[in-house]
Order: structure tokens, then C-alpha cells, then sequence
């Protein structure tokens, strides 16, 4: 039986990737920060109650805490390591740079040097969470593996620290290590600060008379945005090849958060239409003339990311990896589960 250690296990990707390799017959140990209210809500069903699954083993860690991350990792001798813990949302960076950097840059680092240290570097194989606002104000459109990268939050340059200490571990010490640079993925369990999930669960309150209005940022950036649970099977994929690779994954599609807001709103039956401009824009509803989107400065960031978009070629190559389901369906399966949701 094969024994994965996942950081950051309780998280969108975490959870995803708990029940894939469950799936698939692995002992998942997972690694939970201690909060005060023992409430881990996608991982839950895991761990306690009727659902449990024997296989699902929880262990207390931090990867700013090397004592703890060099414990498990020595008494776990993991066959793959998937290194997903981060503080993960990159306007919130700008607000805790140096936490971002403790847990996105040192983390990593810290997980590296306790597989060398422990002498795992022929066994333990290494996957690192590594992302598209790596390409910041990007060089080239779509990216691909060879696009130099211009980070543009601390948090893409603390994931820039992360993805060369990667390439350098498994460079010097021959570790079997990869990035995968992943593009914006979402899914029900998405945290509801982020774009997707924040509009989605806002349009339905609006619906339902819970909520007036959507206050969002920059209407106009781009994403290229996949589905979560296709994602994390290119994650292992990754780990299954003969020699370690960086792969970029990603669905070649780019849409503006304005698209997600105007396609929310449509299958709830509303339509959407936008009057005046930049802060002071608005988006109406056609028939009743209300105001429904307002602009608020404090989602935009100092240095924004316009455009992201992922060519995925060299995955579909070499991994057999596709990606199946694009924008619509997307936004379609994120409103269907908060219709549930919020029933
Ligand atoms: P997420 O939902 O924010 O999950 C991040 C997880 O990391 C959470 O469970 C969090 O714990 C945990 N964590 C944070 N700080 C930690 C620390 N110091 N020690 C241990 N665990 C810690 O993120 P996600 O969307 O699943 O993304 C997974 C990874 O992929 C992240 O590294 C992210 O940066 C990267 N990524 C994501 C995307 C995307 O579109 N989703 C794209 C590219 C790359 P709590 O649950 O206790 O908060
Ligand atoms: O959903 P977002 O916060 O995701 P962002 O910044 O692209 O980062 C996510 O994807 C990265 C991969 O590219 C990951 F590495 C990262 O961990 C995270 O998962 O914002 C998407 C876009 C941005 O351009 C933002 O300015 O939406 C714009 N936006 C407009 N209004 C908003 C809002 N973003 C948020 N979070 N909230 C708003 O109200």
C-alpha cells in the first residue's frame, strides 16, 4: 500500500485529492493546523462519524514549524509528498507578506531539507503546488512551460522561491520532484473569498432577497478557470512519470470575471446590463433597473494580474491529461450546488 503525505489537506485541492488517492487504494496522511474550532469542513467526512475512512489518517502540523513537518515526514516515510499548504489568496499577501512568505516560500523549503535530511531522496517522490500568477504581468499569451515569469504579489514571489527550490532539490540531490503550475481552479468547495465562489454564492443570496448587492474588483480581469477535481488527478499523473517534470495545467480558455458575473446572473433569470465606468460602474438588472453590482476599491490589488491563460499541450502530451469541464459548466455546476446549498 502506498502512503501520500498531503499538505494543506484541508483544503479545496487537499480534500480533492484525499478522496482520489483513497480512491485509488493509498494511506493518505493529512496534515491539519490546529484551529480552535475543531471544524474542518471539507475533510470532515474523512476522519469522523459514519463516513470514516480507516485509510485517512489526520496528523497536527505547520509547515513554518520544521520540528513538526521533520516529524511526520521521518515517521510517515511517505511514497509522495503533495505539497498544497499556503496561505493561498494573493490580495491577502499584500496584506500578510511576511506570513505568506513563511508558509509559501519557507514551507516548502522546509519539507525539501527534511527529505534530504532524513535521507528519502530516492523514495520520497515530491509534488509542489506552483501556480500561474507565477507569469504575472505575463510575457506571452498563453503561457507555457518555457514563458518567463514576472511575479506581481508576495505571494507569487514567495511561490517563485518555491518553484526554483524545487528544480534545485531535484537538480542537486536527484529527488524526484515536480511543479505543477496550475491555472485558477474552482469547484463548490472553493474558499468564498475567492472570485468564483464569492460571486456564485452572492448571485444565489440575491436571488433568495438575502443579500442587495455584489461588491466585486476589477470586472475586466481574465482567467482561465478549470474544474478543482480534475486538477488533482494531474497532480498524481505527475508523480507517475518516469523521470520528474515541471507541467502546466490549465484549460487554454480565458473569460472575464464580468463573463462569470453576467452567466451567474443569467441562469438565475436575471440579465444584467452595466452603466458608467471604472470605480463607478454598475451592474443593473434589466427589468426592475436595480442596482445589483457595485464597485468596491478594496478588491482591487496594487499590482494586478490582467490576463492568465494556460496552454496545456505538453500535459495532454505526456500526462494523457485533458481537461473536460470549461467555463459554462463550470458556473453551472458551482450554481447548482448553491442552489442546494442555500435551500
Ligand atoms: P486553499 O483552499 O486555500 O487551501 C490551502 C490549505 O493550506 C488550507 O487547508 C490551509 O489550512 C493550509 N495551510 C495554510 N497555511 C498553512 C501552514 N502554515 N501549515 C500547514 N497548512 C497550512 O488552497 P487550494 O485552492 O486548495 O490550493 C492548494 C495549493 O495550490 C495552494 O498551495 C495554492 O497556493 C496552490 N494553487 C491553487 C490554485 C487554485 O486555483 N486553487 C492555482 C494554483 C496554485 P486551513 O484549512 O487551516 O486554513
Ligand atoms: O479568485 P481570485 O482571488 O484568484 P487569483 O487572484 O487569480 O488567485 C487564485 O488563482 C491562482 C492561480 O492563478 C492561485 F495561485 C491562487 O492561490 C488563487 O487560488 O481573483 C481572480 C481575479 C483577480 O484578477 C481579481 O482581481 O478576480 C479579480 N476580482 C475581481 N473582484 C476579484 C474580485 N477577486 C476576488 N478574490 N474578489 C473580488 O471581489
Amino acid at each position: 500500500m502506498k502512503k501520500a503525505l498531503i499538505t494543506g489537506v484541508a483544503g479545496q485541492d487537499g480534500s480533492y485529492l484525499s478522496e482520489y488517492l483513497l480512491e485509488k487504494g493509498y494511506e493518505v496522511y493529512g496534515v491539519l493546523r490546529r484551529s480552535s474550532l475543531e471544524f474542518k469542513s471539507r475533510v470532515d467526512h474523512l476522519y469522523k462519524g459514519d463516513t470514516k475512512n480507516e485509510l485517512f489518517k489526520p496528523l497536527y502540523g505547520d509547515v513554518t514549524d520544521s520540528l513538526s513537518i521533520n516529524r511526520i515526514i521521518s515517521e510517515v516515510k511517505p511514497d509522495e509528498i503533495y505539497n498544497l499548504a499556503a496561505q493561498s489568496h494573493v490580495r491577502v499577501s499584500f496584506d500578510i507578506p511576511g506570513y505568506t512568505a513563511q508558509t509559501d516560500a519557507i514551507g516548502t523549503l522546509n519539507i525539501l531539507e527534511s527529505i534530504r535530511q532524513n535521507k528519502f531522496e530516492s523514495t520520497t517522490k515530491f509534488y509542489q503546488a506552483s501556480t500561474s500568477e507565477l507569469y504575472g504581468k505575463v510575457k506571452e499569451v498563453p503561457q507555457t512551460e518555457e514563458t518567463p515569469f514576472y511575479p506581481r504579489s508576495p505571494y507569487a514571489a514567495a511561490k517563485l522561491y518555491a518553484y526554483w527550490l524545487t528544480i534545485n532539490y531535484r537538480e542537486a540531490y536527484n529527488i524526484f520532484a515536480a511543479n505543477g503550475i496550475l491555472f485558477n481552479h474552482e469547484s463548490p468547495r472553493r474558499g468564498n473569498s475567492f472570485v468564483t465562489k464569492k460571486v456564485i454564492e452572492t448571485v444565489v443570496k440575491i436571488k433568495n432577497g438575502k443579500n442587495r448587492t455584489l461588491r466585486v474588483g476589477n470586472l475586466d480581469s481574465r482567467r482561465d478557470w478549470g474544474y478543482a477535481p480534475e486538477y488533482v488527478d494531474a497532480m498524481w499523473r505527475m508523480l507517475q512519470t518516469k523521470t520528474p517534470e515541471d507541467f502546466i495545467i490549465a484549460t487554454g480558455e480565458h473569460h472575464s470575471v464580468r463573463e462569470l458575473i453576467e452567466y451567474a446572473f443569467k441562469l438565475l433569470d436575471i440579465e444584467i446590463i452595466w452603466r458608467g465606468s471604472s470605480i463607478n460602474e454598475v451592474g443593473i438588472e434589466k427589468n426592475s433597473n436595480k442596482i445589483l453590482v457595485e464597485i468596491d476599491q478594496y478588491y482591487f490589488r496594487p499590482t494586478e494580474v490582467d490576463l492568465l491563460v494556460g496552454n496545456p499541450s505538453k500535459a495532454k502530451k505526456k500526462l494523457n491529461w485533458t481537461p473536460k469541464v470549461k467555463f459554462k459548466e463550470l458556473v453551472e455546476l458551482m450554481i447548482e450546488d448553491e442552489l442546494k446549498q442555500q435551500r
